[in-house]
């Protein structure tokens, strides 16, 4: 169910601040930045080597009350969620509940570059935040 590494997640203060520091030391190339207003973050998608791979994103907070902004709060800066590509977001949600897991949303939202995503409470997966990621125009039948 679970096709590979789609990203992780890191928390950070001061997005352009966090694109130059992973840039200048880490060589990390950034290919997208977003900002998702219902998700509460201003985001970068940072490349690693030849980009086949999981990518990094930054993720910092657009209001108080944010994801984010709470994570940032109690823990400081650091790694935040390990997100999964998924073909089918429901389908995956769905497997996921029947083995008794919490999704954090009955429906998919929308994420990064128009990909669907929901949640697994952290609580239910061993203290990681699992995201799911459905990338953009993966054929999904009803549509
Ligand atoms: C909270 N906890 C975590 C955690 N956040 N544990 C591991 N990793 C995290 N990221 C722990 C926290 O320490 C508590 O443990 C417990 O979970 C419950 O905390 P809570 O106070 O009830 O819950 P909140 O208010 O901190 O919310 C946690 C959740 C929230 C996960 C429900 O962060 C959430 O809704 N996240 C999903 C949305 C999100 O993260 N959006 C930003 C990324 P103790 O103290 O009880 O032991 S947006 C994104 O990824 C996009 C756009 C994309 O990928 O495309």
């Amino acid at each position: 169910e679970l096709l590979r590494i789609d990203h992780v997640g890191i928390a950070v203060a001061d997005l352009d601040e966090a694109i130059r520091f992973y840039g200048e030391t880490l060589g990390l190339r950034c290919v997208h930045q977003e900002t998702n207003d219902e998700q509460g973050v201003r985001e970068a998608m940072l490349a690693v080597g030849d980009d086949t791979g999981p990518r990094i994103q930054l993720l910092a907070p657009l209001r108080p009350d944010s994801a984010i902004a709470k994570f940032l709060d109690r823990s400081g800066p650091g790694l935040q969620q390990l997100a999964y590509t998924v073909a089918d977001v429901e389908a995956a949600a769905d497997a996921l509940r029947a083995r008794g897991l919490r999704l954090l949303y009955d429906t998919p939202r929308r994420g990064t570059a128009g990909s669907r995503i929901n949640f697994v409470h952290p609580k239910d997966a061993g203290g990681v935040l699992v995201e799911l990621v459905e990338p953009a125009g993966v054929h999904r039948s009803g549509d």
